[in-house]
């Protein structure tokens, strides 16, 4: 059988890597705004927009020429060191958020584990919890990375299996129920509660109207610290700049991570007040790269394109239009269409022998668009964000098609 190029590259991977995953058998090697191509030159909608780290389109030109222009400038001092990049980005970032000060780091769960220790830190030298007895409630079905400490307070037995003993101090609550999540975060020596603000690999689960002012009220009554992992739902994607926009609540921590650096590097960041973030002492915390000059220079870009291109506004607008064509198909495949902004996602029955999600999607690739299942029957769909109107319905057809075809 010849060999496609696809397949050597495959093959090596198989061969030399880690078989941590298990990708669609599809090989990239080009990226730019909505669409990647592959080995073969075939080009594809990108539907995944790598879990929302590609919100501004792959290889955003004003994002690749700031590193470029960085890159043979200065690229890593480490902290030791100031450097002429980090101040500004760390005043554009605050400013960006509304916060006083941020803690910069490479990737989303650093970010998770950092806005972790500086809620427990808080709780023993400003709230007073007992030292070493925190608290921090959490939602079942959360995702938050793949560290020890992240997964200990996973209840997915594939992030969480046969990596024990576990990190204490977590308390897992059903997500989008407020009466047991109050209940937590009313209990004894609880320091903060962190939920994603729509559980993004559960199955893009979007919680009920007044969910995320539940919390906020919750741990404004109790002292309790609110943090939001926004690394999957934050930079726009949901249709506001972060998700608890939808809601007007603002966190005490605030965690970002991907679209950060519009999927260029890995640039993460938790952003705090001062009575909170200054807990944190010269020697208690940091990283090699965190704050690099490189990743300053790229973030402002990122950040600057989602206003400069409204990708907010954009996100609302499309995916209401998405959303719409979606329950539009007349298909007993598709059992419920959920998500806000671009952030979307369907339950597929299973159909034929026992087929799922991963086989539409199998199938969706050959019809030129990539998208990812999670947990066997949920499709999630996610574009960058610089998609276009007449895009979303050309991709709505496509997704109308294979469904059909299947039905
Ligand atoms: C994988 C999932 C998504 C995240 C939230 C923190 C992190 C993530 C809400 C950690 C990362 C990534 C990880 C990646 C696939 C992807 C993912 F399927 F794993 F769960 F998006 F839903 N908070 N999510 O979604 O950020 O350390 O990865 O930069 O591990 O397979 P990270």
């Amino acid at each position: 059988m010849i060999e496609t190029k696809g397949q050597k590259f495959m093959a090596l991977e198989d061969q030399f890597g880690a078989h941590n995953y298990h990708p669609l058998p599809v090989v990239l090697k080009r990226g730019k705004g909505v669409f990647v191509w592959d080995t073969d030159d075939k080009r594809y909608f990108d539907f995944l927009s790598a879990y929302s780290a590609v919100n501004q389109g792959h290889c955003h030109p004003k994002i690749i020429q700031a590193l470029k222009d960085q890159a043979d400038q200065l690229t890593l001092t480490s902290r030791a060191f100031y450097n002429d990049q980090l101040g500004v980005y760390e005043k554009y970032i605050t400013g960006y958020f509304g916060y006083d000060k941020v803690l910069p780091m490479n990737t989303g769960v650093e970010a998770v584990e950092t806005a972790l220790k500086i809620c427990r830190k808080w709780s023993y030298e400003v709230k007073g919890i007992p030292d070493e007895k925190a608290v921090i409630v959490v939602a079942s079905g959360n995702f938050h990375g793949r560290t020890l400490g992240v997964i200990s307070f996973s209840n997915d037995p594939d992030a969480r299996g046969h990596f024990g003993p576990y990190l204490p101090g977590f308390k897992v609550v059903p997500y989008n129920n407020i009466s047991e999540i109050t209940k937590a975060i009313a209990g004894e020596n609880v320091a903060g509660v962190m939920i994603e603000p729509i559980q993004g690999e559960a199955g893009v689960i979007v919680p009920q109207d007044g969910y995320l002012n539940a919390v906020r009220q919750a741990c404004d009554d109790h002292n309790v610290l609110f943090i939001a992992d926004e690394v999957q739902t934050g930079i726009a994607r949901t249709g506001k700049l972060l998700a608890c926009d939808h809601e007007e609540v603002r966190p005490d921590i605030l965690i970002l991570g991907k679209a950060l650096s519009g999927g260029v590097m890995p640039v993460s960041a938790v952003l705090a007040d001062d009575e909170i973030m200054m807990c944190i002492k010269p020697g208690q915390h940091g990283s090699t790269f965190g704050g690099n000059p490189l990743a300053c220079v790229v973030g402002v870009a990122a950040l600057e394109v989602v206003k400069e291109e409204n990708l907010a506004e954009k996100a609302d607008h499309l995916g209401k239009i998405f959303r719409d064509r979606m329950r539009k198909i007349n298909s007993p495949l598709i059992k419920t269409v959920r998500g806000k902004g671009l952030l979307n996602a369907i339950d597929v029955e299973p159909f034929g022998e026992g087929k799922t999600a991963y086989d539409i999607c199998l199938l969706l690739m050959e019809n030129g668009l990539l998208a990812k299942q999670t947990h066997v029957h949920t499709i999630r769909f996610a574009p960058p964000l610089v998609i276009t109107e007449d895009q979303i319905h050309e991709c709505a057809d496509i997704i109308e098609n294979t469904i059909n075809s299947v039905s």
